[in-house]
């Protein structure tokens, strides 16, 4: 079997299957793939040094090795901060008005890849297959074969594809889409994102693009690509249900609630999720309908995330001034109804929450995926299961067809969908919850990585 060499800016080893640490779906599907085949996981160590070397860090973990460098700070700040957080991340999250286009931004983004490179090289031997993780990285396969590299070489993009005339904003954006085109195989969460890549191409770059098989030439060279929608690692959810710990965090929230219905968000604080727009949901829901503050409890858990970008500090800063307004007009002495909270919680935490919530509120504006969307529906107790009221805008809903689909931009319309799960009959929800439930049990995090890595192989 050929070893697998996994490319990511983070490398997140876990510390067992089951373990309740802070791990994301990500981390227990590479740990998964690298434990089976063998082989490296290579990424920043998450140090900066004041030179940079490229000196690797190796170590062991379970049934593979992982291999780390140390960072200059301006790279950090220019590939990390910058090109990827600041230019890369708006911009394919259709937020072009936040993306900004500084030349350092791209030359450090640049020079990171290349530095990815020069120190991945070494490493690989003749038939390992090389999978490189998301928009930190869109060059480095063409940065691998210009040092000559022959393998195997994939890409997984986890973020959207934006359409091609907001991508064409982007300073130099055919070298880097065309850089691109020199992995074997890319994958996108949607087929919506693939469609929007195989545009690019065909109109931008005047590839040759066969849509039914995804196959794009260009310069002599043919890369596929697909949709791999992601999942959660089904099982190890699951197994977190079972504990202690997910029906403690179950009990406290529910019997805090005090019989009001309890709608949950859980994400990380980021302007691609729309939190300010599920609040100006709620403040029409609570001006048209009596005595909301009596039925219904809103928590929104929202663990702070890339501190250092202006943006991110201030949507934080708007979350917090409107959930302030929000709860200054609404609250009663003893009632308070959005939950506010700036923290994250272990994941069998996070389980016994998505249960006592009875829906569960995930309205991104732009979502490569949404593995929330998937872990709500995962916890929901098959004989009482909640409503998912979920944004047309993530790439969950090509797959999740049986939740309330809306448009998270239109207040109405969100406002209807929140008051049509509170009135939602037990037979409804029973149905749409097999149906959904069927798809986040059955297309999991270990399928997508089989899936990858056998098209990887060609
Ligand atoms: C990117 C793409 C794509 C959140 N709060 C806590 C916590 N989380 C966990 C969730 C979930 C994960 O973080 C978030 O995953 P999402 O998929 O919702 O969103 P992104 O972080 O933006 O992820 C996305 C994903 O990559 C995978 O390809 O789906 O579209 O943007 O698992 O539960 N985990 C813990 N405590 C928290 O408070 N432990």
């Amino acid at each position: 079997m050929s070893r697998l060499i996994v490319v990511s800016n983070r490398v997140s080893v876990d510390k067992g299957r089951g373990a309740t640490g802070a791990q994301g779906g990500l981390a227990v599907a590479m740990n998964g793939a690298l434990r089976q085949h063998g082989g490296i996981w290579f990424g920043w160590s998450g140090e900066e040094v004041e030179h940079f070397t490229g000196q690797l860090t190796m170590a062991r973990a379970d049934g593979f090795t992982t291999a780390t460098i140390d960072l200059e700070p301006q790279d950090v700040e220019e590939y990390y901060n910058g090109y990827a957080n600041r230019t890369l991340w708006p911009l394919f999250h259709y937020r072009i008005d936040l993306a900004e286009y500084e030349n350092e931004f791209g030359r450090g983004y640049e020079r990171v890849n290349e530095q990815f490179a020069n120190s991945l090289i070494p490493l690989v031997e003749a038939d390992d297959l090389v999978w490189v993780q998301d928009y930190h990285f869109l060059p480095l396969g063409e940065r691998l074969r210009a040092h000559g590299l022959r393998n195997r070489i994939g890409l997984f993009l986890h973020i959207p594809w934006p359409p091609t005339r907001l991508l064409v904003s982007l300073p130099f954006h055919e070298r880097l889409v065309e850089a691109m085109l020199h992995y074997d195989v890319i994958g996108f969460q949607s087929v919506e994102w693939l469609e929007s890549f195989l545009h690019y191409c065909r109109k931008e770059l005047d590839a040759e693009v066969d849509e039914d098989s995804g196959t794009v030439r260009i310069g002599g060279r043919t890369a596929t690509a697909h949709a791999f929608p992601i999942g959660i690692d089904h099982g190890e959810f699951m197994a977190l249900g079972g504990t202690a710990t997910a029906q403690r965090a179950h009990d406290r929230l529910a019997g805090s609630a005090r019989n009001r219905t309890v709608v949950i968000g859980v994400d990380r604080l980021d302007y691609s999720k729309g939190l300010p727009e599920r609040i100006d949901a709620m403040e029409r829901l609570f001006a048209t309908q009596d005595d909301m503050v009596n039925r219904l409890l809103y928590v929104q858990i929202a663990p702070p995330s890339r501190e250092d970008v202006r943006s991110y500090q201030e949507i934080r800063a708007t979350l917090e001034q409107k959930t302030g307004q929000f709860n200054g007009a609404h609250s009663d002495v003893d009632l308070v109804p959005i939950r506010y909270v700036n923290r994250g919680f272990d994941r069998a935490e996070l389980f016994g929450f998505y249960r006592a919530a009875k829906i569960g509120l995930v309205t991104p504006i732009r979502d490569g995926m949404n593995l929330v969307a998937k872990e709500y529906v995962a916890a929901q107790a098959p004989d009482d299961p909640g409503v998912l009221i979920l944004s047309r805008f993530a790439g969950a809903a090509e797959q999740l067809t049986d939740a309330l689909l809306v448009n998270p931009l239109n207040h109405e319309e969100v406002t209807r969908a929140l008051w049509t799960a509170l009135h939602m009959p037990l037979d409804e929800r029973k149905a749409r919850w097999d149906t959904l439930n069927a798809v986040v049990r059955d297309r999991d995090v270990i399928g997508w990585a089989e899936d990858f890595i056998a098209a990887l192989k060609g």
